[in-house]
């Protein structure tokens, strides 16, 4: 038999003509069908084009280079079990969610490949790259979800659909072929800035203004996952007897890791999701009674007894004792990896920053950092925000001249500012206090000391 002959050969070539034969974009109205036949809630179509998901184009073709249209898959949570206190039940509907949108991503992407039309599906949350250094994740499938009129992000930086609300997951699937007819983004935000989910938040990880706090929602929620549970490893590793361990981590967070690891690791909040009342499905009770629905969904959060994980000198190590002296605090090391590359570094610095401790600090600090690679870079902090820029414009409060990796152990506390401007190590034009003021807006980095 020849090549041309082999039965596999000829199946191929008869798929390929019929594929050629349907070669223009795909019909939306059909695709849409598909979609939600497999499962899907809601989708909406995007191109690849456009410019809310430019800044994403080269992870997408880092994944697959043939995308030229992306569909955004919308699947609901069951509403009761997120809004309860009990994290088995609420965790056991985020991954449940979390299966089921994958599974509908993957059957979406199998239905295109049967007809001849290239698709990858993306994966929902983990697994994720968590090996390299810097973002994890390949694509952010929240501004996706919003150029594809699936909703917009609300306060508290979730994706809130018009009719399901807060209670949704999302996923992304690229396609090798244009869509016929694109989605318009939605023409309104249906966050109705009632700030549930600030009050919500036991470390106070999303602010009045809008202002999330990466580095206090990553250390709790996430006190399972990740870098966190290498800080649990370290534990493992540094006590000296069973004894030492326990007093470090008691026997409830042990059987709570081991719950993660054998099953799927527990997320300790995600109270911003339950409390909210946006979307038309879920709006219903809050308009009734307001009081009523704070006193039903936000008021069990905020009385249930738990263990709150805090990085050191953060606002929330503050905040959590004062306004929550029933829950116990227990301190937790910055626990993402922090990268010598200054640019790194400086970004990660944007995700630690803590505003309350930035209070009453307007100042510009330029950076001159020599090393391998010298990189200029410009801080900013006023009103209670700050701004990197690697570009120095205007004058500045502070100019530091300094090695890249004292501004490392400037952050790990370990590190006497005034003996290395003494020794020269460190040169500072302005108000040196005013670098201490900067020092004390960011937690303390590196390794918790116990003493034992
Ligand atoms: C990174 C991430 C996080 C981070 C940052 C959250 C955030 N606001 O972006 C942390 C660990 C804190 C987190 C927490 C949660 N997440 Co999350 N998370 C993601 C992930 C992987 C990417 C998000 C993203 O694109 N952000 C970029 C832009 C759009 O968001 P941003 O707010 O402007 O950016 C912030 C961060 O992303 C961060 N960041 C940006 N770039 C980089 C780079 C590095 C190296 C680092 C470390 C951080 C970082 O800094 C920004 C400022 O805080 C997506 C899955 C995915 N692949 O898309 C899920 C996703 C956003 N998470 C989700 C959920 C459900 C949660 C939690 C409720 C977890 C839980 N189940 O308990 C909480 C909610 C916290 C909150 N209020 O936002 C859902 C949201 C669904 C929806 N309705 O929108 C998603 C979409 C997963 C999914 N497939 O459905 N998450
Ligand atoms: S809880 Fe209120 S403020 Fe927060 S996202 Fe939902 S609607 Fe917006």
């Amino acid at each position: 038999m020849t090549l041309e002959e082999h039965p596999a050969v000829r199946r191929h070539k008869e798929k390929q003509a019929q594929a050629a034969s349907d070669e223009g974009p795909i019909d939306a109205a059909w695709l849409r069908d598909l979609c939600l036949a497999c499962g899907a809630d809601d989708v909406g179509f995007v191109g690849i084009n456009r410019p809310e998901i430019a800044s994403q184009a080269f992870d997408i073709a880092s994944v697959f280079p043939k995308t030229k249209a992306l569909i955004s898959i919308v699947c609901r949570m069951n509403r009761e079990p997120v809004r309860s206190p009990q994290r088995s039940v609420a965790n056991q509907e985020f991954h449940e969610t979390y299966d089921h949108v994958n599974n509908v991503a993957r059957k979406i992407t199998r239905m295109l490949e049967d007809r001849g039309i290239r698709a990858l599906n993306l994966v929902s949350a983990f697994p994720m790259e968590v090996g390299r250094t810097g973002k994890g994740w390949i694509v952010g499938h929240k501004p996706i979800a919003e150029a594809a009129g699936m909703g917009k992000m609300g306060l508290h930086r979730s994706v809130i659909h018009p009719k399901f609300g807060s209670f949704i997951l999302l996923d992304t699937v690229l396609v090798g072929r244009e869509i016929s007819e694109e989605s318009k983004p939605l023409d309104y935000a249906p966050c109705l800035d009632c700030k549930l989910c600030v009050a919500a938040c036991p470390v106070e990880a999303i602010g009045q203004n809008g202002s999330f706090n990466f580095s206090a929602c990553y250390t709790h929620n996430y006190r399972d996952f990740l870098g966190n549970f290498v800080d649990w490893t370290g534990h493992l590793a540094d006590s000296k007897n069973r004894q030492e361990f326990r007093e470090r981590v008691s026997d409830g967070e042990n059987i709570t890791m081991w719950q993660s690891l054998s099953f799927k690791p527990g997320y300790k909040a995600a109270y911003c999701m339950s409390v909210c009342p946006a979307g038309e499905d879920v709006i219903g009770p809050y308009l009734d009674d307001r009081i009523a629905f704070t006193r039903e969904f936000l008021q069990p959060l905020q009385a249930k007894e738990e263990i709150i994980y805090v990085l050191p000198r953060s606002d929330a190590e503050t905040l959590v004792p004062k306004r929550y002296p029933h829950k116990e605090v227990k301190l937790a090391p910055w626990a993402v990896n922090t990268s010598s590359d200054p640019y790194s570094f400086f970004f990660g610095l944007t995700l630690t920053f803590q505003k309350r401790r930035s209070k009453g600090l307007e100042a510009r600090f330029d950076f001159n950092l020599t090393g391998d690679t010298p990189v200029k870079a410009s801080m900013k902090v006023s009103d209670q925000t700050l701004s990197v820029e690697f570009v120095q414009n205007g004058p500045a409060d502070v100019t530091l001249n300094m090695p890249v990796d004292c501004l490392l152990h400037m952050m790990d506390r370990d590190f006497d500012l005034g003996r290395a401007i003494a020794s020269g190590q460190v040169n500072i034009e302005g108000d040196a206090e005013l670098v201490e003021k900067l020092i004390d807006c960011f937690p303390e980095y590196g390794d918790i000391e116990y003493a034992s």
